[in-house]
């Protein structure tokens, strides 16, 4: 078991990015793989590889479901979640509080063409798998969700919960 430790704890190291935050942000408290600070939302920070305490399969398909659409997490953790679209369609998914997923929704039915990228989400081409490293540092019950139109009204939605330390 340690042995395992050691050896996720020495890829994470050899990892270039993780290299360039560790040169880049010696005195964030928490450190990204951007050179720019990571922004605190109310369902967590962006995690940086070298700090990964878990990975995290999910599958998204188009029938409209993640697989699994419920998680655990433990209040610091960072987790790395490896997301497969398993579909012919473009999925997302997109971690915050419910009321966020919501509102991001509506506004992604008003312009279906908006581009973003935010550390929390990640867009997978069919077929593809997309990467997102989230260190849930806030407890409480998050969601996430695909938020291209009609998918987050079919219930492509999942569960997070943080449990307090
Ligand atoms: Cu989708």
């Amino acid at each position: 078991m340690k042995r395992l430790v050691f050896v996720g704890v020495l890829a994470a190291l050899s990892c270039p990015l993780a290299a360039v935050a560790h040169g880049t942000n010696k005195h964030a408290p928490a450190t990204a793989d951007s050179a720019l600070a990571p922004e605190q939302h109310p369902w967590g920070i962006a995690g940086a590889a070298k700090t990964v305490d878990r990975e995290v399969d999910i599958t998204m398909s188009d029938t409209m479901r993640f697989t699994p659409d419920r998680l655990s997490v433990r209040e610091g953790e960072t987790v790395r979640f490896r997301i497969a679209n398993a579909g012919k369609l473009m999925h997302e998914m997109v971690i915050g509080t419910p009321g966020a997923l919501a509102e991001h929704a509506a506004l992604m039915k008003r312009f279906p063409n908006m581009e973003h990228d935010s550390p929390y989400m990640a867009h997978v081409p069919a077929g593809t798998d997309g990467t997102i490293t989230w260190t849930f540092n806030r407890a409480g019950e998050f969601e996430f969700a695909c938020l291209i139109p009609g998918h987050f009204e079919a219930g492509m939605i999942g569960a997070i919960v943080v449990e307090a330390r």
